[in-house]
């Protein structure tokens, strides 16, 4: 049985705020049907996939936010991304704000087989930002105002044929998302993100700085755990706030397949084979054979840095 997955990573440039959930679901479905004619059989959209990047934008009234999220999944806005893919017979992954029948709110993902079901669904652990207005700031970044850390963990789960996992943007930054993901032989992460290109505590640290931390990261993560990354923009200006890009496939061995060039909507695919992960799994990272988990006691025990004596 092929052990191919033909992905398409589907860059979205800005959605700006007055846009509606049923303009962005319309430019989707143009992306999903340039992938299915490039033979994709899994597209991957970006983080918060159906709106603006909200949380740069201060709401006193924390409800007033609510605006932004979905009440539930699938609804009437995005049915028709999951009747295109159906269709299509192809998986689909996206981002979006979800607000859970109890009143809780996460930053989430899902992943959806090609039947149109939705086999795995993924909570934004690692949240950046600050809770409160911050005039110290070139630009707010309220993800810890508007969200609560994921309370899911890191699964994989295994569909189309392979070891499928999820993370969300500002994770892809931590070793540890992609370990814990390996150490369940993830064979494929898929990610969305929404980058400021200008770090808003260091005007100096701008795109070309970030796209290179950007790609470090998500490249050492596959390498390390020998296993594709695709990583996947929302680019652009979103009402004068700009958005790096960078979407881009990378491979097992850590070099990237495919990036896409520019800011705009777009598509790269590439045919991923997913036997590619057996070499790395199986030599330098048999993690069975190799890991020291009696010196790594530090990683789990403590949060913040405790400095020697
Ligand atoms: N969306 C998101 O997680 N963005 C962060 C910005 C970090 S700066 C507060 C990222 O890691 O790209």
């Amino acid at each position: 049985m092929s052990r191919i997955v033909t992905v398409a990573a589907a860059q979205l440039g800005p959605i700006q705020k007055a846009e509606t959930r049923e303009q962005v679901v319309a430019r989707m479905l143009a992306l999903m049907d340039e992938a299915k004619a490039k033979g994709a059989d899994l597209i991957v959209y970006p983080e918060l996939a159906l709106t603006t990047f909200f949380p740069r934008w201060y709401h006193e009234d924390r409800a007033e936010a609510d605006a932004w999220f979905e009440a539930a999944m699938p609804n009437p806005a995005v049915q028709p991304l999951f009747d295109r893919a159906r269709a299509h017979g192809m998986g689909m992954s996206f981002g979006y704000a979800e607000l859970t029948p109890e009143g809780r709110h996460f930053n989430s993902s899902i992943l959806v087989d090609k039947s149109g079901t939705i086999v795995g669904k993924y909570r934004k652990i690692h949240l950046p930002g600050h809770v409160e207005y911050d005039p110290t700031r070139a630009h707010q970044h309220l993800e810890k105002r508007y969200f609560e850390p994921g309370d899911l963990g890191f699964p994989v789960w295994r569909t189309m044929g392979g070891l499928m996992g999820m993370c969300i943007c500002n994770d892809r930054r931590w070793p540890e998302t992609y370990r814990v993901m390996g150490l369940q032989g993830v064979e494929m992460i898929v990610l969305g993100f929404n980058t400021p290109s200008v770090n808003g505590h260091k005007a100096k640290e701008g795109m070309a700085q970030r796209l290179f931390h950007h790609r470090l990261s998500v490249q050492a993560g596959a390498y390390q755990n020998s296993c594709w990354v695709v990583a996947v923009a929302k680019a652009g200006s979103e009402d004068g706030h700009h958005l790096m890009g960078g979407t881009l496939i990378v491979n097992p061995d850590g070099e990237i397949v495919a990036e896409l060039e520019g800011e705009a909507d777009g598509v790269i695919v590439h045919a991923c084979d997913l036997d590619d992960t057996r070499f790395g799994k199986q030599t330098i990272f048999d993690f069975k054979m190799h890991r020291r988990i009696e010196h790594y006691g530090p990683i789990t025990g403590q949060v913040g840095v405790v400095e020697p004596e």
